[in-house]
C-alpha cells in the first residue's frame, strides 16, 4: 500500500516512475566486423533514462559532441564506465575521444529527434569513416 501511495505521488509529480538504463558497450571490433565501435551505436531512450558506456575493451572514452540545449555534455576518462541521465528530449550524439577521427561515434534519441534535428543536420563529418557512420545514424532517425 505504501509503495502504491509513494507511485502514485511520483506521477502526480511528473517524475518517471520506470526511468531504464541502456548499455552502451565500447568494443574494438562490433558483432558486423566494424573497427572501433559502440554497441548499439544508437539508443531510443525516455527523459529521466540512463545510458552506461561500458569500456569491455580497452582504450576508449565516451564523450559527447552535440546535445540539446538544456543538457548537460559530458566528458568521461579513459577505460572509464560513464553513466549519462537524459533529462532533455532531443538527439545526443557522442563519441569515443581518440577514435573520433575513424568515425567512432552514436546517438541517443531521446522521445523525439526533432527538437535539435537541425544541430544534427548541420554536423560535418571529417573523412569518409566518420561521414559513413554518421549517415547511417542519420538514416535511423
Ligand atoms: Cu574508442
Amino acid at each position: 500500500m505504501k509503495s502504491l501511495l509513494l507511485a502514485a505521488a511520483l506521477c502526480l509529480s511528473g517524475m518517471p516512475v520506470f526511468a531504464a538504463e541502456h548499455v552502451v558497450r565500447m568494443l574494438n571490433q562490433g558483432s558486423d566486423g566494424t573497427r572501433m565501435a559502440f554497441e548499439p551505436s544508437i539508443v531510443q531512450a525516455k527523459v529521466g533514462d540512463t545510458v552506461v558506456f561500458i569500456p569491455e575493451d580497452g582504450g576508449h572514452a565516451a564523450a559527447s559532441i552535440i546535445v540539446p540545449t538544456g543538457a548537460e555534455p559530458w566528458e568521461a576518462p579513459l577505460n572509464a564506465e560513464a553513466r549519462v541521465t537524459v533529462s532533455v528530449p532531443g538527439v545526443y550524439m557522442f563519441k569515443s575521444r581518440p577514435h573520433f577521427a575513424v568515425g567512432m561515434i552514436g546517438m541517443i534519441v531521446v522521445e523525439s529527434a526533432d527538437r535539435n534535428r537541425a544541430d544534427i543536420d548541420a554536423f560535418k563529418p571529417r573523412g569518409s569513416l566518420m561521414r559513413k557512420r554518421f549517415e547511417a545514424l542519420k538514416g535511423q532517425l
